[in-house]
């Protein structure tokens, strides 16, 4: 080890760590802003960590960029001196000299890392702005699903670095020289043109807002509030555990019930579980995968993450006939409210808008697919809100989550929802609900022990073999989340060196508990996305209905109205394909 002090306090060091990293494990405070311990990145671009150094022997003092100066033995370590402190405070003045002024009508407004910062050196004048320069630079509104707003970036590049070397899509560079390099689309292109797939990964790690989503919650209120039509709502199965921190609740409280009464409480007419439609899938998708292995066809790859649809589609097209043809459960469930549930309320389609809330940018990009409109150009799902709008959209309304009495869903077609729906919120969470009925349907009985605990877990690839009896027997099955690791199995695939027969695909890492559209949290990425994890399980373990193919709804959607899975009506209705 290598002892040094740092204000004063003796600290004990690993041989190159850094000083920002030994300060933080010994509680001493240095602010930051492009640094990101998560993602192991300290590119020293914002300047912001300095500090002062005297090493001995060496008379002069030194200032240095903590996040990537190592360490050294008897270095004598200062963070806020009046220098430091005065030199902090510039570079974060120098930071906000072409961000735009306009704080307060920002969407990071009070959850801004460089509001924050500035708040810690106490920046009280902003000397250097230039406003012409500013307002010239590039706002990127060409994408459904993403906004990239140039005159709020701080060039901190953790977004290159997440799309780089986490997802490895690689759409973002650096371009430009000096006072103009920003982030840009790789060759110029526009978002809504380039490799980028909206996983929105670099959306979770922008510390301000430069990278955001498409703000819909107007379109969302003048549907509400619309007396002519019937708003429709749903929410994913992750937002209930993903959401209460928001409001000041522990990470992975379950406010499935609170959720529910802000719906009511905003105006909305009906409440609909996305998990409901998550059982469906499972019946779609089971069946669909069964026909596929009898006639020898392997293997399928889950078709439920559109961040990973986009990136088969824009990367790999030439393994588009290997996805599951079964909609999402968001598409699967907006399809049904404008079919299954008109007969059911008499209410004509064309009054109903579907609105959902989903962990996740790319849904936003999943509903305006065209293949997922309906007859006439309805689309299935009028308007996507990411976790993040929901908050904004309650902020709004002044509702704060926990004074809300939690409520239940008391819709009677399409709000119940098994324990097999509720874990597709985590990553393995859609190979184990859809081994559970599978099996039943091999089987003609239930799994013993329907817990796959050999398919849960946080490794980017994981594999597995699962007796499915029957002329089945074993099939083996792999689970992977986060696109670097995807991108090397569909490699294996495409070259013959894997044999699978079953492929979860979920592009976000950790699955929809931690997606691209939740609330901003990378600086506690694992911990945050456990108790999520957690929750879900404990959601499946507690309902008294484990499979999906014994949900009650399930069972009478089928019964009443697509007669059974993979029915030609089902078909038609459920299922989708996929464009190069
Ligand atoms: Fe997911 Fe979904 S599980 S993608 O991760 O399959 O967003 O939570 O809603 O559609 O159900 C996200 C989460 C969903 C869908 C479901 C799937
Ligand atoms: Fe890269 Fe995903 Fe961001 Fe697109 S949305 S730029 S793919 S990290």
């Amino acid at each position: 080890t290598v002892s040094l002090t740092i204000n004063g306090k003796a600290c004990t060091a690993f041989p190159n760590e850094t000083i920002l990293h030994c300060a933080r494990r010994h509680d001493i405070y240095i602010p930051t802003l492009c640094e990101l311990d998560d993602i192991d990145h300290t590119p020293g671009t914002c300047r912001v960590c300095i500090v002062e150094i005297v090493q001995a022997g060496r008379e002069m003092e030194q200032f240095v960029t903590s996040c990537n100066t190592p360490v050294g033995e008897g270095m004598v370590v200062q963070t806020r001196t009046p220098k430091v402190r005065a030199m902090q405070k510039l570079q974060v003045e120098l930071l906000m000299a072409d961000h735009l002024q306009d704080c307060a009508t920002c969407t990071r407004h009070g959850d801004c890392e460089l509001q924050d910062l500035a708040q810690f050196v106490g920046l009280k004048e902003n000397r250097f702005f230039d406003r012409q320069r500013t307002e010239a630079r590039e706002v990127d509104e060409s994408s459904p699903a993403l906004i990239r707003d140039m005159r709020r970036c701080v060039r901190c590049q953790r977004c290159v670095a997440v799309c780089r070397y986490f997802q490895e899509v690689d759409a973002l560079v650096m371009s430009g020289t000096g006072v103009n390099r920003l982030v840009s689309l790789r060759h110029g292109f526009e978002q809504v043109n380039s490799t980028c797939i909206s996983c929105g990964q670099c959306v979770l790690v922008c510390p301000t807002g430069a990278l955001g989503e498409r703000d819909e919650t107007d379109r969302a209120l003048d549907y509400i509030c619309d007396p002519e039509l019937t708003t429709v709502i749903q929410f994913a199965p992750a937002v209930r555990v993903a959401f209460g921190e928001e409001f000041g609740m522990p990470p992975g409280t379950n406010v499935q019930g609170h959720v529910i009464a802000a719906c009511r409480k905003i105006g909305v007419d009906v409440v609909l579980d996305t998990n409901f439609a998550a059982d469906v899938v499972i019946m779609e998708e089971g069946i669909e995968l069964l026909e596929r292995l009898k006639a020898g066809r392997k293997p399928t790859f889950t078709s439920c993450c559109p961040a990973w649809i986009n990136f088969a589609e824009i990367h790999y097209p030439d393994i588009l006939p290997l996805l599951s043809s079964t909609k999402s459960p968001q598409q699967v469930l907006s399809t049904l409210a404008k079919t299954y549930l008109p007969e059911k309320l008499g209410v004509p389609r064309e009054k109903i808008r579907v609105i959902s809330i989903m962990p996740c940018t790319a849904k936003k990009d999943e509903a305006v697919r065209p293949q997922l409109h309906m007859d006439g150009g309805l689309p299935e799902t009028d308007v996507v809100l990411t976790t993040r709008e929901f908050a904004r959209l309650l902020r709004r309304e002044g509702i704060d989550l926990k004074d809300l009495e939690p409520s239940e869903f008391d819709n009677p077609y399409m709000s119940e929802f098994t324990g097999a729906g509720a874990i597709f919120g985590t990553t393995g969470g859609v190979m184990e609900a859809a081994v559970r009925t599978i099996y039943a349907v091999v089987n003609g009985k239930e799994l013993e022990d329907v817990e796959l605990t050999q398919l849960r877990g946080f490794e980017g690839v994981r594999t597995a073999t699962v007796n499915l009896g029957g002329p089945f027997g074993d099939v083996k099955v792999a689970m992977c989340h986060g696109l670097g690791d995807t991108r090397a199995l569909v490699e294996k695939v495409r070259s013959g060196d894997a044999d699978f027969d079953f492929i979860e695909v979920m592009a976000c890492p950790g699955g929809c508990v931690d997606g691209g559209g939740s609330l901003r949290s990378k600086k506690a990425y694992l911990p945050l996305a456990m108790a999520r994890r957690e929750t879900i399980y404990n959601v499946d373990r507690t309902r008294k209905v484990r499979q999906s193919h014994n949900n009650e709804q399930v069972k009478t959607l089928y019964r009443d109205f697509l007669d059974a899975p993979n029915s030609e009506k089902a078909h038609k209705l459920l299922h989708t394909h996929y464009s190069e």
